[in-house]
């Protein structure tokens, strides 16, 4: 067995940063729809929870921003002439799109792809999928630039084989790792990969949509060429998703060999925990920790993004460290669980809260932000270093944030023409911190 580590790949959040209320099922997109956003604290937000991981001794890495707005599909849409005249007719004629076009949402790493590591896959490398977030128009858009990211980050065919998105139809819908839990021994171990689905492909249901198909989740797993015996395919929740949880992680987290989740995750909680264990036999003891809605409701932990958060091991720790969104330690039934959580004797050893408050007012916690990639020391030096942050790297970064981007940005001020090129700009800085010239 190879040793290897988790590293964190956060999305760093781009200059549109806005309330844009697109996305059907997450409630806090829907309450705070047209709301002023402030991109700049959203970014540094997002740049200090990356501190406090490389400060706490992991690798983090960063995935830059995509190009907004998208005049791609701005373009597709009939909207021609030039960049001032596009925004103007888009403004006035279809201002969704328009937020849609300029949505930041490629901030939430979580959905960018799934990844399967080395230890896991037939042929010995680290697999990526792209997510093709085909449910939400403004995500759909997402894939092809992201794809681009990872091949540009994870390069070289020896170790990586990065697969483009699935077909763009709800069969085959699929919101890449905010679905997906990989449980280990340890990290350069092979484990079990668990994909969570809402629906069956073809399936129909009402209310708040399911974002990911059964079919997507069997197709990844066959491309990353898992071990059919090492997967576990588990129904979300048809509650869960009704009471506001888009993606599985933001009712389910799990790390090395804990699942930490709620007991409305699963539609059916007893038969997912014994095909894990199946799963696991032989290569973990599955600890399972599952939160009782007696203690804490759904709705609690729906809006608190309780689970939306990292479940790490951190170096110098015995037991795992949850890095949870603020919001959970204003709620008072989850801060009494998280109290009472670290005094007992289970895997979970500390709490440790961190504000990315300008994120979660989209629905994005800390576990959102991050895609997880398991790497050996030889992926890791053949990955681009330019994405690997120390806190010098962490200063550049903010002071360009600082000194481009907007602190106040309603879904109006889209329509200003000149705020594509401030975007532009804002991009360019960063892409050039990271080394990352060539996608600009
Ligand atoms: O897809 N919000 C994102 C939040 C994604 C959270 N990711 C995970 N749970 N892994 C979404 O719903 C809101 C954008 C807006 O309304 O402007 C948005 O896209």
């Amino acid at each position: 067995m190879k040793p290897a580590f988790e590293v964190n790949f956060d999305g760093l959040i781009g200059p549109s940063h806005n309330y844009g209320g697109l996305s059907d099922g997450n409630l806090a997109s829907a309450r705070n729809a047209g709301d002023v956003s402030n991109p700049r604290e959203a970014a540094v937000q997002g740049l200090e929870k990356m501190r406090t991981l490389v400060r706490a001794g992991l690798v983090q890495g960063v995935l830059p921003p995509l190009a907004r707005p998208n005049f791609d599909l701005l373009a597709a849409s009939g909207f021609l002439g030039t960049d001032a005249q596009i925004i103007e007719a888009v403004a006035k004629t279809a201002p969704r799109l328009l937020k849609a076009a300029y949505s930041a949402s490629s901030m939430w790493t979580a959905n960018a792809a799934t990844v399967s590591p080395s230890a896991d896959t037939a042929d010995g490398r680290l697999h990526l999928t792209a997510a093709n977030l085909s449910t939400m128009l403004h995500r759909s858009i997402e894939h092809p630039d992201t794809t681009a990211s990872l091949i540009s980050i994870f390069a070289g065919e020896d170790y990586f084989a990065i697969h483009g998105a699935l077909p763009a139809h709800s069969d085959f819908a699929d919101e890449g790792a905010a679905n997906h839990v990989r449980l280990c021994a340890e990290h350069g171990a092979p484990g079990v990969e668990i994909f969570v689905y809402g629906r069956t492909e073809g399936e129909s249901v009402a209310g708040f949509p399911a974002r990911q198909t059964l079919l997507a989740a069997q197709s990844v797993a066959r491309s990353h060429e898992l071990d059919p015996a090492r997967v576990v395919f588990a129904r979300q929740a048809r509650r869960a998703i009704e009471a506001g949880a888009f993606h599985n992680d933001v009712v389910c987290v799990g790390a090395l060999d804990t699942l930490f989740f709620h007991e409305f995750a699963f539609e059916d909680t007893a038969g997912t925990l014994d095909a894990l264990r199946r799963a696991a036999e032989g290569r973990f003891e599955l600890k399972p920790v599952m939160v009782p809605d007696a203690e804490v409701p759904l709705a609690d932990a729906i809006s608190s993004y309780l689970f939306n958060s990292q479940l790490l091991k951190l170096p110098g720790e015995d037991r795992l460290v949850l890095i949870a969104p603020g919001e959970t330690q204003d709620t008072p039934s989850t801060r009494a669980y998280c109290e009472r959580l670290v005094h007992g004797n289970g895997p979970i050893g500390r709490v440790q809260y961190v504000d990315v408050r300008q994120s979660m007012r989209n629905g994005g916690g800390p576990a959102c932000l991050r895609l997880r990639v398991v790497m050996t020391d030889d992926e890791l030096e053949s990955c681009h270093s330019g994405v690997l942050l120390d806190e010098e790297r962490i200063d550049d970064l903010q002071a360009c944030v600082r000194a481009t981007y907007r602190d106040r940005l309603s879904p109006a001020d889209l329509a200003d023409p000149a705020f594509a090129d401030e975007c532009r700009i804002a991009r360019e800085g960063l892409l050039e911190i990271l080394e990352l010239d060539s996608l600009a």
